[in-house]
């Protein structure tokens, strides 16, 4: 037993005199500054290690606590994290954001600046990445034993600059001044091993073994990032991997004189965790890429029976008391590597590991592009992880005599369902691995889900129907509503309290006041500020002037064709060439943001076009007010939580069955936003809760884009129906807005007329009708301010709250255990 001096736990005071002192403090011992002479960003990282030592604190209460309860834990596995700043996140979920802007103002310094100066943690693509990030807020703040694994990217999402229209994509070093939130762990680290080969032993009695032998290693070494839940003491882990050489130098050729060679095998080693994989128009066929999935998996799954052992428990209670959620995909190499560790290195049979890997599992998928499936080429998987490929065959005749017994002589479903795709050259199917392997399986959205089961897995629907779940994604109203919009945060603590922002359904308590012209006038006045402060940012990153009196409407989310801005980019040519014509248009300023993949084309050349017609539009002295459009460049979630509380309308276009379920439609509508939207993913929900008046629904439905193209659609005959619609193409294709090479959007203007993949000429007319339904609204500011305030109050189901708890009873089985305050270490 230790002395109580030992392991009593410190408790820091967080009042502005207890803060300002461990501030003060810390540009000293930390930062290494005078304070006469510190910087700003100095400043930044003294307050930063003051928080993160009363984070740390909370930390080891709360692991302290799950120890004592026996707790049963979930694990999230996550390629992407999608973070954003964590300053002020981290200060308002540990309740001390008023008393440390006191204290940062008593020394001096202004805390918003301060909170100006932090980069983004961008280790994420899109929606995927950002719902991580949500997850484990929403796990610590309900209280809930949850730990994310990810990967510590030395570079995350690229920086994105136009020059001047088209991407350029810039390195984003986000390292660079080192990072305060960090705890690197050099005690925890773990070795991977790629490449060598399997050999067999045979014994006379009992299974036959294997040894994965030669090869190479590379250490996976801990970084971790407490996260804090809101109003609770608990914070919770995320844990990310950095890879290290297993020696700085290899002494062969260093002894041989290659001092060179010696340190290039290290640095080689080390960038496994180099970079971000941006999203691809086409499935990744990298080397790098599957070894930074089974880097990380590798290196979480040793971590977390590590602890499960050293908890005192026994590998036969691994799904009692571990959870383990596969986030997409690119995790699913999980299932062989918990076999390879439970059978190989555990010794368990293969029996018993199979049925405690198949109990812990469990499989988000978050999309149906086929191309955004992964799938490895079998010569690859056996070249560099060839034991796993092993056990992903001897799992896979298992399944597929499971098959067999249950469909006799069904040779065409054995071939649709088997692990291994053997019609495009023999490929590892990483979805159905994880399928087989995970004992639930769940869709982003309802429409989604559906979809899953009739379509992509309906085969493993027939089979095992009790697997397949529904948990509709949320967003976390701490980031989307209290850190995003202060002003409408204060109007609803005035009317209704702050209840909602731990249990958003509270937000329903609002609908009653929907149509009081005193909260209409507060609500209005809200938007029009908010407004302003994003017309202010878009001055300072682009230079355009916008009236903040006109309607804002927004399109922000990842490039992609079927996400379709160039729906939204038709409707703006098309009433910019009414305005020259000198009609007259309700005017609106049309922003997008979003990041194309850098070797999608396609996706690229809608940003330059886009570009193109805002650089014409916006200076065209015949338009003045009446138009403007803005693309917004590097859009992150530091730039979201600005532009979001500003939108007076939401574009959820895309092509009916394609967007799995979309987060932005959420956040847009919380903050207030009406959404034009297809019958898609989420906005189906979206509708079914606010209500049809308070939505512009339009368009084709998931079936009749099926029937559509069953059809053999024919863009050129309805092009010749609608005279707009048709000038507009025109005007893009005739280089208009290509005064330097007018011949650069032919190709554009032949992919809409002869191909139009995700029939944007088709929803053309029902997308202008439904901007015009809205435009009809907003020309009538009491009822939108009415349909706005409802679309608020009406959007508590889409708290990540909501979602995580979904997932907790439906799938995890875990239950929250808040830690409890201690007259010792209780401090608020
Ligand atoms: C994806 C889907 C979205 C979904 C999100 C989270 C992959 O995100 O396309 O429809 O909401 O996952 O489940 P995104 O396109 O934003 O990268």
């Amino acid at each position: 037993m230790a002395a109580p001096e030992v392991t009593h736990l410190p408790n820091l005071p967080n009042d502005v005199e207890g803060l300002r002192q461990s501030i003060r403090d810390a540009v000293v011992r930390v930062v290494g500054e005078d304070p006469r002479q510190a910087t700003e960003r100095d400043w930044m990282e003294a307050l930063a290690f003051a928080i993160r030592e009363r984070m740390v604190e909370r930390r080891l209460l709360t692991r302290r606590q799950f120890a004592d309860e026996d707790v049963k834990r979930v694990y999230y596995l996550s390629m992407e994290y999608l973070i954003g700043r964590m300053l002020e996140a981290n200060l308002r979920n540990m309740g001390i954001l008023e008393p440390a802007r006191q204290a940062m103002a008593d020394l001096g310094v202004n805390l918003d600046t301060i909170l100006d100066l932090e980069d983004d943690a961008a280790l994420g693509n899109g929606g995927l990445g950002r719902l991580a990030a949500c997850i484990l807020e929403s796990l610590a703040t309900q209280g809930y034993p949850g730990y994310g694994y990810g990967i510590r990217y030395e570079f995350g999402m690229f920086r994105q600059e136009f020059e001047p229209y088209h991407q350029v994509e810039h390195p984003d070093n986000w390292l660079r001044y080192g990072n305060p939130w960090e705890f690197p762990r050099s005690d925890r680290k773990y070795p991977i091993h790629f490449y060598g080969h399997v050999v067999e032993h045979h014994h006379p009695r009992g299974e036959t073994r294997y040894t994965w032998e030669n090869g190479e290693e590379v250490l996976a070494m801990a970084y971790d990032y407490p996260t804090a839940g809101y109003g609770r003491r608990n914070v919770n882990n995320l844990r990310l991997w950095a890879a290290k050489a297993t020696r700085d130098f290899d002494l062969r050729y260093f002894n041989e004189g290659d001092y060179i060679r010696a340190v290039a095998d290290k640095a080689e080693s080390e960038t496994i965790s180099m970079v971000l994989y941006p999203n691809d128009a086409t499935a990744i066929g990298k080397e790098l890429r599957l070894k930074q999935e089974y880097f990380f998996v590798s290196a979480s799954l040793q971590d977390i029976l590590d602890r499960h052992l050293a908890l005192g428990y026994n590998l036969d209670a691994l799904p009692d008391k571990v959870a383990i959620q596969l986030n997409d995909t690119h995790p699913a190499i999980a299932v062989a590597e918990l076999m390879r560790l439970l059978v190989d290195c555990h010794e368990l049979s293969w029996d018993r590991a199979w049925d405690l890997a198949r109990r812990t599992f469990a499989y988000t998928n978050h999309t149906l592009m086929p191309e955004a499936l992964e799938t490895w080429p079998v010569e690859l998987m056996e070249r560099v992880l060839p034991r796993h490929m092993g056990i992903i065959y001897q799992i896979n005749h298992d399944f597929l005599e499971q098959v067999r017994h249950r469909y006799p002589g069904d040779n065409d479903r054995l071939a649709r369902l088997s692990i291994i795709d053997e019609q495009n050259g023999r490929r590892v199917r990483m979805a159905h691995l994880a399928v087989v392997g995970s004992h639930r399986v769940n869709g982003v959205a309802a429409l989604h889900t559906q979809l899953l089961q009739e379509t992509l897995f309906e085969d493993f629907y027939n089979l095992w129907p009790e697997r397949f779940v529904n948990v509709t994604n949320g967003v976390t109203p701490r980031l989307w509503m209290i850190q995003a919009n202060p002003a409408l945060t204060e109007l609803l603590g005035q009317r209704i309290g702050n209840d909602w922002q731990y249990d958003l359904d509270r937000l329903r308590a609002l609908e009653p006041y929907a149509h009081d012209a005193d909260l209409q006038k507060a609500f209005l006045d809200v938007k029009r500020a908010n407004k302003v402060r994003l017309a202010n940012l878009v001055r300072e990153r682009t230079g355009v002037e916008l009236n903040p009196d006109v309607m804002f409407d927004v399109q922000i989310k990842r490039i992609h064709e079927y996400k379709r801005q160039l729906l939204k980019l038709l409707h703006v040519v098309d009433l910019y060439r009414r305005i020259r014509a000198g009609e007259d248009v309700a005017p609106r300023v049309v922003l997008f943001g979003g990041k194309a993949a850098p070797g999608y084309a396609r996706a690229k050349g809608i940003i330059q076009v886009i570009n193109e017609v805002a650089d014409i539009v916006n200076h065209d002295p015949a338009v003045g007010d009446r138009l403007k459009c803005v693309f917004f460049p590097n859009y992150e979630v530091s730039s979201a939580s600005i532009i979001i509380p500003a939108a007076d309308v939401s574009e959820q276009i895309s092509t009916a069955g394609f967007e799995a379920s979309g987060t932005g439609n959420m956040k847009l509508a919380l903050n207030g936003a009406l959404t034009i939207g297809t019958l898609d993913g989420a906005n189906i929900e979206i509708r079914d809760a606010v209500g049809e008046e308070s939505i512009f629904i339009f368009g084709m439905t998931a079936d009749e884009v099926v029937e559509h193209r069953r059809n053999g659609p024919n863009p050129e005959a309805i092009l010749a129906q609608q005279p707009n619609l048709a000038a507009a193409v025109e005007m893009i294709e005739s280089g208009f807005f290509t005064c330097d090479d007018p011949g650069t959007h032919g190709d554009l203007g032949r992919y809409l007329r002869h191909e139009d993949p995700f029939f944007v000429i088709a929803d053309y007319a029902a997308y202008t009708e439904a901007c015009e339904r809205a435009d009809t609204l907003y020309a009538d500011r009491t009822a939108w301010a009415e349909a706005a305030i409802l679309n608020v109050a009406r959007m508590g189901y889409f708290s990540i709250d909501r979602t995580v708890r979904d997932y907790a009873n439906q799938i995890w089985d875990i239950i929250p255990e808040p830690v409890a305050p201690s007259r010792t270490n209780g401090a608020a």
